[in-house]
């Protein structure tokens, strides 16, 4: 018998590396009214008043808050779009990203 169709040894793998996340984290600061960063919360992130009043109160309390996890680029500009509105007011209003680990 041949022996020429031996199944091959090694089976090409293929790596699909899930993209990382990014957290958008509101920043806590002493001039932007609280009414604001919850309506900002609101328009740009799609939350309820109750979501939005909780995370404002939290970063308000502790400094931070994550408002949500996105891909890196929805992360990047939902972040930058609620600095800007809070910044047309003459607001401090500050929120960043970071990856996920
Ligand atoms: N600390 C602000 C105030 O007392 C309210 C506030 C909360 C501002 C959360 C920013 O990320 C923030 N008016």
């Amino acid at each position: 018998m041949s022996n020429t169709d031996l199944k091959p040894k090694t089976k090409a793998k293929i790596k699909v590396e899930r993209p990382k996340l990014h957290k958008v984290i509101l920043v806590n600061d002493d001039y932007t009214p609280r009414e604001f960063v919850v309506s900002v919360l609101k328009a740009e992130f799609r939350m309820t008043e109750d979501q939005a009043y909780k995370v404002m109160l939290t970063a308000h309390q502790r400094g931070v808050c994550v408002v949500g996890v996105f891909t890196k680029d929805v992360a990047e500009t939902k972040a930058t779009r609620a600095t800007d509105a809070g910044r047309a007011k003459g607001y401090p209003l500050l929120f960043t990203t970071e990856p996920e680990e």
